[in-house]
């Protein structure tokens, strides 16, 4: 086998130098109006939407490449049923707390929950036909889902993951993945926070103690070893 590896830091990826866009994925994490659109949860919440917004145009264009080198694709969305059924009750109370209750209305439909307009992809990285959506009702994407069972049954072992935000549902999901045995390395300019210095922060613990969940990387370098090795192919 050819080693490949994507220059990151605190250490190249993955470990072992067995990429291959079979046992690869893309994952990418709650791109949804109500996280970085106009009137939806974090807009509600008071937040700066350019925050949410920034990793819009590097995912589409990772996604681009990662679709063209038939790399596998995931998508995620948070929301909950519309009966709230699989929304605890202190996560209601919260949000209901700083004015952006989960399941309450809004300017675009009822807070996170499935099936309303907020709760939809943004229309920049729409998934495409077989590829898998994760609907979950929690922040890490393996709680209370089938990502597992698919990535397993898949073959897959390394995780690219990208998608918002940094400090939440994609360090919750990235922990959840390393824990798991998952090789994972995250892209930071196609990850944002509700506060930039979460993200940076975010990303600082991912480094620590030699990559204790994973390892960085920007994503032109990711875009440099793919299109290096297409070329080569
Ligand atoms: C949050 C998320 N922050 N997708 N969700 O509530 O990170």
């Amino acid at each position: 086998m050819t080693q490949r590896y994507v220059a990151a830091d605190p250490y190249p990826w993955p470990y072992d130098g067995n990429l291959r866009p079979e046992n690869t994925a893309l994952i990418v994490i709650d791109m949804q109006t109500d996280f970085c659109g106009i009137g939806g949860y974090v807009d509600r919440m008071g937040y700066d939407l350019s925050l949410t917004r920034a990793p819009i145009g590097p995912i589409a264009a990772v996604l681009a490449e990662m679709r063209r080198t038939r790399f596998h694709v995931f998508h995620t969305r948070e929301g909950h049923r519309p009966d709230l059924a699989d929304l605890p009750a202190n996560k209601r109370w919260r949000s209901r707390r700083i004015g952006a209750g989960i399941g309450d209305p809004g300017p675009c439909g009822r807070i996170l929950v499935r099936g309303e307009p907020g709760w939809e992809i943004v229309p920049e990285l729409t998934p495409l036909p077989g590829e898998p959506i994760i609907d979950k009702p929690g922040k890490g994407s393996f709680c209370a889902t089938d990502l597992e069972l698919m990535l397993r049954l898949q073959g897959i072992a390394n995780l690219v993951l990208t998608g918002i935000t940094t400090d939440v549902c994609v360090h919750t999901t990235m922990r959840e993945a390393n824990d798991r045995g998952f090789e994972c390395l995250l892209l930071e300019d196609c990850c944002g926070a509700t506060d930039r210095s979460n993200h940076e922060h975010a990303i600082k613990m991912i480094k620590m103690q030699g990559g204790v969940f994973g390892t960085v990387a920007a994503s032109r370098t990711l875009l440099l070893e793919l299109s290096t090795n297409a070329a080569k192919a």
